[in-house]
C-alpha cells in the first residue's frame, strides 16, 4: 500500500502593498470600516506578474527546498479562479516554465475551495500508485477580475500564490475528508470574465467583474461549513481536541471566530493571515499553511493533527484532515 504525504510548502505574494488607507484614496470606505467587518488590513496586488508567474515562483521554491530535478515530477495541478488563459492552462504554463517535461499539468476551478479539492485529487494520484511526485498549487490574481469602484467587493480581495509537494509515504497521512458542491446556490459568487462571449453570459446577465452577494456567502460559510466539518469528525472518529491547527480559507476574520464559537474549538487553533494577504481565494490555504511551517506552528514532522476547511464559489467547500 502506497500513501500520500506533504513533504514541501511554499508561498509567494507579489511585492506591491495595497494598504486600506490606500483604498479610501479611491472608494468611499475606511480603515477602520474593512478592519472591523473583515480583519484584512493590507493586501497585495499583482502590477506585472500573472497567476502563472506567482505560481511558478512556488513551484521552484518547493523543488528548490526538495533538492528536487524538475523531470521527477509526475503532475502538475493549478488552482485558480484567475487563470493566465484557459488554454493553455495555468498549471502548463508552470510545467513549462519548470521544464517539468514528464509531468502531465491541468488546472482545476473551484474557487475557494480549489485548494482542497485539488489536493485530495493530488492524494488519489499518488495513493493509486500511478504517479510519484506531484506539485499542488492555489494561484490567483483576483485584482484582475475585481470591480475597482465596488467597495463591497473590492476590499476583500488579493493575490498571491501558495503550494505543496506531494510524494510517497510508507505511512498515512490523509485521514479523512469531505468534498461537497451546491450549485443551486451558484449565483451567490460570480466571476465570469474569461466568458464574456458565451450565450450564457447574455443570459444570466454576467457582468465582467466578480460579484458576491455577502449575506449569502457569510451565512453558509457559519451554517454549511461548521456543520460539515462537525460531520466529519464525527464520521472519521477524530475527537476535534486532537486536531492541532484548523487552517481555513480566509475570507474575513469575523468567519473563523464565528466557526470557533460554533464548533467549540478555541480560535488560538485557527491561524489567520487575511490581515495581511486579503482573500485570495485558492491561494489562501496553502499561503497560510507555509506561513505556520515557516513560523515554525506548523512541523512537517509527522505529528501533528491538521485541518485543512476551504469554502466559497460554486458553491463548493470541502475539508481535509491530514497528519503532517
Ligand atoms: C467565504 C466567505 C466570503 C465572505 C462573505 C461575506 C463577507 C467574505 C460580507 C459582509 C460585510 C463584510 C464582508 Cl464567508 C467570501 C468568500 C469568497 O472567497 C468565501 N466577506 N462580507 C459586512 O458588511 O460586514
Amino acid at each position: 500500500m502506497v500513501f500520500a504525504k506533504i513533504s514541501q510548502v511554499a508561498h509567494y505574494v507579489p511585492d506591491q502593498i495595497v494598504t486600506n488607507d490606500d483604498l479610501s484614496q479611491i472608494l468611499e470606505t475606511s480603515d477602520e470600516w474593512i478592519c472591523s467587518r473583515t480583519g484584512i488590513t493590507q493586501r497585495r496586488i499583482s502590477r506585472e506578474q500573472s497567476t502563472s508567474d506567482l505560481a511558478l515562483e512556488v513551484a521552484k521554491q518547493l523543488l528548490a527546498k526538495a533538492n528536487l530535478d524538475p523531470l521527477e515530477l509526475d503532475f502538475v495541478i493549478v488552482a485558480t479562479i484567475t487563470p493566465d488563459s484557459l488554454m493553455p492552462s495555468t498549471a502548463a504554463r508552470v510545467q513549462a516554465g519548470l521544464a517539468a517535461k514528464n509531468a502531465f499539468a491541468f488546472d482545476l476551478t473551484a474557487a475557494c475551495s480549489g485548494f482542497a479539492f485539488a489536493l485530495s485529487m493530488g492524494q488519489k494520484l499518488i495513493e493509486s500508485g500511478a504517479y510519484a511526485k506531484g506539485l499542488i498549487l492555489g494561484a490567483e490574481t483576483l485584482s484582475k477580475v475585481l470591480d475597482w469602484s465596488d467597495r463591497s467587493t473590492a476590499v476583500l480581495f488579493g493575490d498571491g500564490a501558495g503550494g505543496v509537494l506531494l510524494e510517497q509515504s510508507d505511512t498515512k497521512h490523509f485521514l479523512a475528508e469531505s468534498l461537497n458542491s451546491d450549485g443551486s446556490r451558484g449565483q451567490g459568487l460570480v466571476s465570469s470574465v474569461t466568458a464574456l462571449n458565451s450565450p450564457y453570459s447574455i443570459k444570466e446577465k454576467n457582468q465582467p467583474y466578480l460579484t458576491m452577494d455577502g449575506r449569502a456567502i457569510f451565512d453558509f460559510a457559519i451554517r454549511d461549513v461548521s456543520k460539515s466539518i462537525m460531520t466529519l469528525l464525527d464520521s472519521s472518529a477524530i475527537d476535534k481536541n486532537q486536531i492541532d491547527y484548523l487552517l481555513l480559507h480566509q475570507a474575513n476574520r469575523r468567519i473563523l471566530e464565528k466557526m470557533s464559537k460554533k464548533m467549540g474549538i478555541a480560535l488560538e487553533k485557527f491561524p489567520a493571515n487575511m490581515m495581511f494577504y486579503g482573500n485570495t481565494s485558492a491561494a489562501s490555504i496553502p499561503i497560510l499553511l507555509s506561513e505556520c511551517v515557516a513560523d515554525g506552528r506548523i512541523k512537517l514532522d509527522g505529528t501533528q493533527t491538521i485541518l485543512l476547511s476551504g469554502f466559497g464559489g460554486g458553491l463548493t467547500w470541502g475539508s481535509l484532515i491530514v497528519k503532517m
